[in-house]
């Protein structure tokens, strides 16, 4: 893999795609968003997770053309399901740390919603705590501008990071995304299920609404009912699926 060059020529000839996965409101089981998550079909190697290309592409920068790529391809998607009768639901993208440090982030995710006509409220920006630590001041003054604006900010992998609680007191969020890791021994292991349990409470009490991440059985999607978190995603309701299929799912849910 001459991984650097690869990704100028996938950038170029339109090799990336997005799968999105459903988040659906677990009081009213109605779907509330989606996440749009990337991917790359290699012409040699075939199908590449993203785990796998993005660190060079942070590394090289590449990661913020990468980035705005994903951003108005899933804006435009989001565009073209409301036109076709969907009721207005979120979409979420994942950041990284260059385009967070990056002094164009705002007029780049400005430019996007007006082209595409979308209110800010439905662009969800999914960032990470250890990311947040990187700069914290860059970074908190990017994601404040963004919010004023509108915007959404999820903190993703919730509960793996190792940084104070503190920030969450300072940042614009407005949703934490329990990690999976915390989901999958649910509701058997109590050590996990205080876990969530916690952070659902945290999250209540900074008034933010918690998204649960790996949902694949019913008996975690009833604990966390229990618990009051507000929404899931995972392979319980739906995988990752490229767009007609999403759009198909969106049709058979009326
Ligand atoms: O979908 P999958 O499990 O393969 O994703 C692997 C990792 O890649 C996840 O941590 C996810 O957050 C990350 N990821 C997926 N799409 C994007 C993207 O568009 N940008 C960034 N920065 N990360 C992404
Ligand atoms: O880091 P991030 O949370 O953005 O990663 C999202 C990744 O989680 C996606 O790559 C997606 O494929 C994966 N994922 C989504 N739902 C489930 C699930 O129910 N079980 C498992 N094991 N992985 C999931
Ligand atoms: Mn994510
Ligand atoms: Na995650």
């Amino acid at each position: 893999l001459k991984l650097e060059t690869d990704i100028q020529r996938a950038l170029d000839h339109d090799e990336f795609l997005l799968h999105y996965q459903p988040q659906v409101c677990i009081a009213t089981g109605r779907l509330s968003g989606f996440e749009a998550l990337l991917r790359w079909q290699h012409p040699e190697f075939g199908m590449i997770s993203p785990a796998e290309f993005i660190p060079i592409a942070e590394r090289s920068g590449q990661i913020v053309r990468i980035g705005e790529w994903v951003a108005r391809t899933a804006a435009i998607r989001l565009r073209g399901w409301l036109d076709a009768g969907l009721e207005p639901v979120k979409m979420a993208v994942n950041l990284s740390v260059p385009q967070l440090q990056q002094a164009r982030l705002f007029e780049t995710m400005e430019t996007i919603l007006d082209e595409t006509g979308l209110a800010p409220e439905l662009l969800e920006l999914e960032v990470t705590e250890s990311m947040l630590m990187e700069d914290p001041e860059k970074s908190v003054a990017a994601l404040r501008r963004l919010s004023q604006y509108g915007v959404k900010v999820a903190i993703d992998d919730f509960g793996t990071g190792y940084s104070s609680l503190a920030y969450l007191k300072r940042l614009p969020v407005n949703y934490l995304k329990i990690d999976r890791e915390f989901i999958r021994d649910i509701p058997a292991d109590p050590d996990d299920a205080t876990i969530a349990r916690s952070i659902i409470s945290l999250g209540h009490s900074l008034g933010l609404q918690i998204i649960a991440e790996g949902v694949e059985t019913q008996a975690q999607l009833e604990f966390l009912r229990v618990e009051g978190c507000d929404h899931m995603q995972g392979f319980l309701f739906s995988r990752p699926l490229p767009e007609a299929e999403m759009f198909d799912l969106l049709v058979g849910m009326g």
